[in-house]
């Protein structure tokens, strides 16, 4: 088998796999449905390193023991602005879904609100969540801590984890404005995907395990990733640990990585989301306001710059018109693991 070589599915095809997958592992039904979409959404939209591959990620958490798989979330209210969901264990996408609803209607009433998933086990990309929210017309900022495989600017052993920022706003009549980033030089899941293609990665995306910068995938993942601009993306990535973990009472991504003891799971801990309803502040004036930034919209793309989102929309359009293409490899080894 070539590393070229493809297999085609359907976007129903996809979802149909990835539930099979999920269901064989032992994921209760409402859960095998939530992670299944989020990871065909991902392979839909371009986004690999948080598409299809990930399924081979989650099998390996249920076979490690490191997620629940028939965890039943508990949602909570401990303030009138504030949701909870304690994922008891299991993967955050279902507590995201059970949370929302209750979420948009806190932020429709107080103008803002926040829900806090605890104790979940996540390796999902954050866009789909920032993007329902704005497509409900609220302004969505999501952040989670992973496990601790970044070192802080200046120095070259891991403190924080890969730690995405994920934004999102409302666009009357057209997709949100959506952009969702690792504060790390980039995601750990595209330096896997490197290191499984056995190609080189920049030198400036990480560290070996003797600190000194690597090209190498292998040597990287096994010794620090670095952070994106310098100390800039430094700072963000200290800040999500602390507004995702002690802020919301769970892990930072050192003490998720401790909690792993060593089994290779996907990171447990906390994400936080905030929504923020334009009308609060804004009243009968929304629509007047909103128009305003697509004045800066405009001014980005009239030059010739692209919008972050621009990418992922293209993909979905060609996934929704032609299906997916996945790495005839990647489709080999979920087989394997569907057999396993
Ligand atoms: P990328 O660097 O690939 O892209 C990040 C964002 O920047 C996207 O919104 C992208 O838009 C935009 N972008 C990229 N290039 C340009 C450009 N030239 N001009 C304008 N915008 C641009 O992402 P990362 O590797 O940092 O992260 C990938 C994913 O990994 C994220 O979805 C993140 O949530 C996920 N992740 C999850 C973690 C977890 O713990 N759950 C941890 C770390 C990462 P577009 O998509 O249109 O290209
Ligand atoms: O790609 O860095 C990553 C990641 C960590 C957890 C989920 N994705």
């Amino acid at each position: 088998m070539s590393p070229d070589d493809t297999v085609s599915l359907s976007i129903a095809e996809a979802g149909e796999l990835a539930r099979t997958v999920l269901g064989a592992w032992g994921l209760a039904p409402d859960h095998a449905s939530a992670v299944a979409e989020t990871m065909v959404r991902g392979e839909r939209d371009g986004c690999t390193s948080h598409g299809l591959y990930r399924l081979l990620v989650a099998a390996n958490s249920v076979e490690r023991g490191v997620v629940v798989p028939d965890a039943v979330p508990q949602v909570s209210e401990p303030a009138p602005a504030l949701v909870r969901v304690d994922g008891q264990g299991g993967f955050a996408q279902l507590p995201f879904e059970q949370g929302m609803p209750l979420l948009v209607e806190k932020a429709r009433r107080y103008g803002i609100a926040a829900l806090a998933i605890n104790n979940a086990v996540h390796f999902a990309a954050l866009w789909p969540e920032v993007e329902a929210l704005a497509e409900q017309g609220l302004v969505a900022l999501a952040f989670t801590p992973s496990h601790s495989w970044v070192a802080p600017e200046g120095g070259t052993k891991p403190v924080f984890g890969t730690n995405p920022i994920a934004f999102g706003w409302p666009r009357p009549g057209k997709s949100p404005f959506v952009f969702d980033f690792a504060t790390s030089a980039v995601a750990r899941g595209e330096i896997e995907l490197h290191r499984r293609a056995g190609k080189a990665i920049p030198d400036d995306w990480g560290y070996d395990a003797q600190g000194n910068p690597s090209t190498d995938a292998a040597a990287v993942l096994a010794g620090a990733m670095r952070t994106f601009g310098a100390h800039k993306g430094s700072a963000l990535a200290a800040m999500v640990e602390l507004v995702a973990g002690p802020l919301i009472g769970d892990m930072t991504s050192a003490e998720s990585m401790a909690a792993d003891e060593g089994r290779g799971g996907s990171p447990i801990g906390g994400e936080l989301i905030l929504a923020i309803d334009p009308a609060g502040f804004l009243g009968a004036g929304v629509e007047e306001h909103l128009r305003r930034a697509e004045a800066m919209f405009e001014a980005i793309e009239g030059q010739g710059a692209r919008l972050p989102g621009t990418r992922r929309l293209i993909a979905r359009a060609r996934s929704d018109a032609e299906g997916l293409r996945i790495p005839a490899k990647l489709h080999q080894d979920i087989m394997e693991v569907l057999e396993r």
